[in-house]
Formats: C-alpha cells, sequence, structure tokens
C-alpha cells in the first residue's frame, strides 16, 4: 500500500506529465500553422510521449492501491515567435521536469519507499534522453540561424534526429 505522502508527489506528477503533454501539443501547433511540419510532427510524437509517461503513473498509483488524481489542465501561456525560442523552451521545460523527477525520487528515500524509487528509475533515465535530446537540437539551430535553407534541411531532417545518451547502457556485442 502506498503511503500518503508519496501518493500525493507522485499526483503531482502526474498533472506535470499531462501538463508537458499540453505544451507540446501548442508547440507542434504552433509548427504546423508556420509550415514546419517535420517539427510539428516532432512535438505531436512528444505530446504523446509525455501522456504516455502520465498514464505510466495513473497505473502506477492505482496498482499500489491509491487513487490517481486526473485534474484540469494548465493553458500553455507561452507566445511562440521562432524556431530556437522553441526549442530553448522545450529544454528549460525538461530541466524543471529532471528537477521534479529527483525531488520525487528524494521523497521516496526519505519515506523509504523503495519500490517506488525503483519505479521512477524509468523517469530519471528518460529525463536524460530527452535534456541530451533537447540540447543536441538547439545547439544545431543556433548553428543554422536565420538561415531559411537551413532550417528548411533542418525541418525536412528533424525526426530522423535520435541522442544516445553518454548514461544509457553500453549494448551488448
Ligand atoms: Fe515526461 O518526460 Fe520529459 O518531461
Amino acid at each position: 500500500m502506498i503511503n500518503k505522502k508519496i501518493e500525493a508527489a507522485l499526483n503531482m506528477q502526474i498533472a506535470a506529465e499531462a501538463n508537458s503533454s499540453n505544451l507540446y501539443l501548442a508547440m507542434a501547433s504552433w509548427a504546423d500553422t508556420q509550415g514546419f511540419e517535420g517539427v510539428s510532427n516532432f512535438f505531436y510524437g512528444q505530446s504523446d510521449e509525455e501522456r504516455q509517461h502520465m498514464l505510466k503513473l495513473v497505473k502506477y498509483v492505482n496498482e499500489r492501491g491509491g487513487r490517481a488524481h486526473i485534474c484540469a489542465l494548465e493553458e500553455p501561456l507561452k507566445i511562440f515567435d521562432c524556431l530556437t525560442h522553441v526549442f530553448q523552451d522545450f529544454l528549460d521545460h525538461e530541466v524543471g521536469v529532471t528537477r521534479l523527477i529527483n525531488e520525487l525520487v528524494h521523497t521516496c528515500l526519505e519515506n523509504r519507499d523503495y519500490t517506488t524509487q525503483n519505479f521512477l528509475q524509468w523517469y530519471v533515465s528518460e529525463q536524460i534522453e530527452e535534456e541530451a535530446l533537447a540540447r543536441t537540437i538547439l545547439d544545431k539551430l543556433k548553428l543554422i540561424g536565420n538561415d531559411k535553407a537551413g532550417l528548411y534541411l533542418f525541418d525536412r531532417d528533424i525526426n530522423q534526429l535520435t541522442v544516445t545518451s553518454a548514461a544509457a547502457p553500453t549494448p551488448e556485442i
């Protein structure tokens, strides 16, 4: 049975994942209206992923005898103006989520909930990957600057971009 403090902390994370999904949906929709089809697909995908992160938490809380709380979503208030700013927001947002996950792990350890702490390791790894991906994309955009041809190619190729973080397990040979 999950302790009430952990249940409340996980419910806050459920809300955070749902709001991440909503923010990335807003980014996808903005990119759609600007003719950046690749970027738009990238963020629709990120939005779906965040929803999966939320669902994983919902199921975990319920499985452990708690009750997942499904709350209202925040309206993303960001005004998007250019790709570099959107991807800077993406990186800043992921850094913020990493902080939340670390806080959550800390709360689990303080409350000796090693099961939830173990469950959360998946999120710890996921954050490393997402931050690395956001940084890689942002570096590319900074190189491209305002070059229209460069932005065209960036948009065409963004969905091919994958990042294997240094923290990923070494593949077996
Ligand atoms: Fe939910 O994975 Fe990042 O934010």
